[in-house]
């Protein structure tokens, strides 16, 4: 299972009541008002932490409450202060408020943070109120609610490169090539349920964030399929490689698939028709890939800079591939 979206209820904590209390001592007869005040609630704050993949953890936790501030007591005792609710997202989560759908805060950088809502004020203990005229107050006053709010909490991942193609073309073969992690590939269609995100490390430590999604297939704008709910993990990505399968061992012709999938993708969302991409010809170690590859160099005579031959299995071609995804990056 993979969460990027979950509607939650969150309250902050009430602040601790204050409370009415006298001094009694031997020999000290009036002692005087010495009743505390509360304690403030805890506060629910939002933060971004790069290490949290998913919205998985509220998958079962609707309802998210940050602890009460305590009561005030005697000899003018503070009651404790509530602890904050900190609720870890991944980068790339939008706080929307649920009912107006209203973004409330983008998360797009490790550890930003957004305190949603404030744990309510302590109240007032009797001692509070003592003045020089009143000398014995006997009232104190009650702590205040927590603010609460329902939000919506919405994962669009944040990479730089976005991997799309047809199920089984290669890309999760290709992420684990390129980047530093190991996912799961097979010879079958769909072996992606949910998205992987894998970066590239440059020299002088600054990286190259790459997403892999589910398969796209025909349709998928209708809901078939797996990869259409999983795009907008590739909305906010600057490049998109389109993976094809140059073999077409599933029966396919490569250069229909990327129609397709330019095609799935601008009815998805229009703004991606306008992308920058490179078409990733993979599987290139075949002997089935040539007759396909020549179909390719005719349609893009003019522009054979964005073809890319490779082969993810065998590493080649994937070199040339990185430098120009660095170069447009840069651009
Ligand atoms: N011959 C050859 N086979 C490859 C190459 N790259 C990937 N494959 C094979 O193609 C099959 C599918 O690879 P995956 O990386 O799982 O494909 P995918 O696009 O992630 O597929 P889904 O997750 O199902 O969408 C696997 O059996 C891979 O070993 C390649 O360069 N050459
Ligand atoms: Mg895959």
């Amino acid at each position: 299972m993979f969460t990027d979206c979950v509607k939650i209820k969150v309250s902050a904590g009430k602040g601790g009541n204050g409370v009415i209390a006298w001094r009694r001592e031997k020999y000290i007869p009036k002692g005087g008002p010495c009743g505390g005040n509360g304690g403030k609630g805890g506060s629910i704050i939002i933060e971004a932490d790069v290490q949290v993949p998913s919205l998985d953890w509220y998958r079962n936790r609707r309802i998210l409450s940050a602890d009460n501030g305590a009561s005030g007591s005697s000899n003018h005792r503070q009651g404790k202060t509530g602890q904050d609710l900190i609720l870890k997202v991944p980068c790339g989560t939008l706080v929307k408020d649920s009912n107006t759908k209203e973004i409330l805060f983008d998360f797009t950088e490790d550890k930003q943070s957004l305190v949603l809502c404030r744990g309510g004020k302590g109240g007032l203990g009797n001692d509070f109120f003592k003045t020089a005229t009143n000398r014995a107050p006997n009232y104190c006053t009650p702590g205040k609610p927590g603010e609460a709010a329902e939000i919506e909490l919405e994962l669009k991942l944040i990479a730089d490169v976005g991997l799309v193609g047809y199920p089984n073309a290669g890309k999760s073969t290709l992420i684990s090539t390129l980047a530093d992690i190991r996912v799961k590939t097979a010879a079958y269609p769909f072996t992606t349920l949910k998205p992987n995100l894998g970066f590239i490390e440059l020299e002088g430590g600054s990286r190259i964030f790459i997403a892999d999604i589910p398969g796209i297939i025909e349709g998928a704008h209708r809901n078939k399929g797996l990869g259409f709910e999983f795009l907008k993990h590739i909305e906010r990505t600057k490049l998109l490689l389109f993976v094809l399968d140059a073999s077409g061992i599933d029966g396919r012709d490569p250069l229909s698939d990327l129609h397709v999938l330019r095609d799935e993708l601008t009815k998805y969302n229009p703004e991606l028709a306008n992308r920058p991409y490179l078409i990733v010809l993979n599987k290139c170690d075949t002997d089935e890939s040539k007759e396909h590859l020549s179909h390719f160099y005719e349609k893009y005579e003019s522009n054979r800079e964005i073809l890319h031959e490779i082969s993810a299995i065998a590493y080649t071609g994937t070199e040339e591939l990185v430098r120009q995804i660095r170069s447009l990056l840069n651009r």
